[in-house]
């Protein structure tokens, strides 16, 4: 009989191009993108910059170009950003704040990684004989290693009125802001409303190959443009990967929902494994974190042994696990995971 295939929970990243991404690509339209010359990223740009309301919108290879880009538009070398402790922006981008901004990051603990303004205004630092000065305020929606929860959209706005009141940029690490716009039943213009620039992720939950979009005003674009280009991120030809966009962003978006679903089902179904805690109120999205040291595993182990039955997920840190649902695992295959993980739990603790 043959071996079933993997069940790839480890993230969203690892989703496939649809059929229609592959159509779209093999008939793009191209021409060199550092001229502007290709007529599918500028159409990609226009409807990103529409989608958002925002006046720009700027094609880049990845989520960690477009958020190194969005903070050196933002800031001087010697600045603060402030963010949330878990922010991607400081665990998993190779502390590109200081690479290539010279900033450090005056990072913030949060409960569920939601920062309020007030714990905000506490870490605000003036200009001062001793102090580095904030420079910019990155906010993470929805916040990945919380467990990809979603801000409240007033929340957002009531950081950006009282940082701009400061003189202070937002700026909004979007990656998956499709998955809180379609939890929340608003427009990801609303949600993005008042921040400065945001960074969304078309190859996570929305299956594009490759490829994020920075939004924000066109000076900030223009000024981007240069910054991607230092990068190395001027990509030609890449009306091929801008055309898969289009689809990402035309068809992958509503369908986020039964992502969330999946997830809820399995976080659901987690609680009552003895051996592994999670509050499943607290899954919002497409992410699931769960604890799994009342089996006596580490993090690490735990997911060797769900490998050997198929099941791929990340351990995230020493006692946690995470599993992220998206449009290339279905309900099924969230079941066997579940039959795995209780498989697992019970041998451990069976053998404890
Ligand atoms: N996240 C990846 C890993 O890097 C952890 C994942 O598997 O979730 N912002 C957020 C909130 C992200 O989750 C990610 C990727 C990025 C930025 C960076 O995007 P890429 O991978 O395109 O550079």
């Amino acid at each position: 009989m043959r071996e079933p295939a993997l069940v790839d929970l480890r993230s969203d990243t690892v989703t496939r191009p649809t059929a229609s991404m592959r159509r779209a690509m093999a008939e793009a339209e191209v021409g060199d993108d550092v001229y502007r010359e290709d007529p599918t990223v500028n159409r990609l740009e226009e409807r990103a910059a529409a989608m958002f309301a925002k006046q720009a919108a700027l094609f880049v290879p990845s989520g960690t170009m477009g958020n190194t880009i969005a903070v050196k538009l933002h800031t001087e070398p010697g600045q603060e950003v402030i963010c949330e402790a878990k922010a991607h922006i400081v665990t998993y981008e190779l502390s590109m704040l200081a690479w290539f901004s010279g900033c450090l990051a005056r990072t913030i603990p949060t409960a569920h990684g939601i920062l309020a303004w007030e714990q905000i205004q506490r870490e605000i630092r003036p200009v001062a004989p001793f102090w580095a000065p904030t420079g910019l305020i990155e906010i993470e929606n929805t916040h990945n290693m919380a467990g990809g929860t979603i801000y409240p959209v007033e929340a957002v706005d009531e950081i950006c009125h009282q940082a701009h009141a400061l003189r202070l940029k937002v700026h909004m690490d979007g990656a998956r802001i499709f998955n809180a716009a379609a939890a929340l039943h608003v427009s990801v213009a609303r949600i993005a409303a008042h921040v400065d620039t945001v960074m969304f992720c078309l190859s996570k939950g929305l299956a594009a190959p490759v490829g994020s979009i920075l939004v924000g005003s066109r000076d900030d674009m223009d000024r981007a443009r240069l910054h991607r280009k230092r990068l190395g991120g001027g990509m030609r030809q890449a009306g091929v990967l801008a055309a898969a966009a289009l689809v990402a962003i035309g068809e992958m978006t509503e369908r986020l929902v039964e992502d969330h679903a999946n997830a809820g089902f399995l976080a659901e179904e987690l609680a009552n494994i003895s051996g592994i805690s999670l509050d499943p109120r607290r899954v919002e999205t497409n992410i699931v974190i769960f604890d799994v040291s009342g089996t006596g595993l580490t993090a690490a182990d735990f997911s060797a042994c769900l490998k050997s039955h198929g099941i791929l997920m990340s351990p995230v840190s020493a006692t946690e696990i995470r599993a992220v649902t998206h449009c290339d695992v279905t309900r099924r295959d969230c079941e066997r995971a579940l039959r795995a993980i209780k498989e697992t739990a019970r041998s451990t603790t069976a053998s404890a």
